[in-house]
C-alpha cells in the first residue's frame, strides 16, 4: 500500500563541494517526488548532535559530527509516494561498496564514512530531522507536481 510521506534529504558537504547537488535532485525530480523546501546552511554542533544522536558512542561519531559541519549542506524537504523508501532506493545503502550501481552512493561516493547525500530512514526520524533544519513556514506543501496530477488523473 503506497502512502504519502514527507522526508528531510541533505546534500552533505562533500557533495556541495564536488558539484553534485543537481544531479542529486535531478534523480529524486526524475522519479517523480516533490520538492517542497529547499536551503544551504551551515550545519551548528547543536543541529549535528541532534540530527546524529542515534550514533553517539560508535566509533565513527565523531568524524561524522565533524564532517556535517565541515561545508555547507543544501538540506532539502521532499515529499511523494513512499518517498522515505524511495529517495533511500535511489541514493543507494550507506558505502559505495554495498550499494547497487546506478545509485547516488555507488555512483559518486568513495567511501561509506563521505557518502555524499543523506535520507531519513522512516517516519519519526523524518518528522524529528525536518523538525532540526526547518520552520514550518519553509515548507511549500501545497502546490501541485507532474505526479500527482498523474495520480489523481488514473485515479
Ligand atoms: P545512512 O546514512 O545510510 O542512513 P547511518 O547508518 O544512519 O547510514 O549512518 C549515518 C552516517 O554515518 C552515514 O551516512 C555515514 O556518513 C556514516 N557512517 C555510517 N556507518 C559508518 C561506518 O561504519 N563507518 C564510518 N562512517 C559510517
Ligand atoms: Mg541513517
Amino acid at each position: 500500500m503506497q502512502e504519502e510521506q514527507r522526508t528531510f534529504i541533505a546534500v552533505k558537504p562533500d557533495g556541495v563541494k564536488r558539484g553534485l547537488v543537481g544531479e542529486i535532485i535531478k534523480r529524486f525530480e526524475n522519479r517523480g517526488f516533490k520538492l517542497i523546501a529547499l536551503k544551504m546552511i551551515d550545519v551548528t554542533p547543536e543541529m549535528a548532535e541532534k540530527h546524529y544522536a542515534e550514533h553517539k558512542g560508535k566509533p565513527f561519531y565523531e568524524r561524522l559530527i565533524r564532517y556535517i559541519q565541515s561545508g555547507p549542506i543544501v538540506a532539502m524537504v521532499w515529499k511523494g509516494y513512499d518517498v522515505i523508501a524511495g529517495t533511500r532506493q535511489i541514493m543507494g545503502a550507506t558505502g559505495p561498496l554495498d550499494a547497487q550501481v546506478g545509485t547516488i552512493r555507488a555512483d559518486f561516493a568513495l567511501v561509506k564514512e563521505y557518502n555524499i547525500v543523506h535520507g531519513s530512514d522512516c517516519v519519526e526520524s523524518a518528522e524529528r530531522e525536518i523538525n532540526i533544519y526547518f520552520d514550518e513556514k519553509e515548507i511549500f506543501d501545497e502546490y501541485e507536481n507532474m505526479a500527482e496530477i498523474v495520480i489523481e488523473d488514473l485515479g
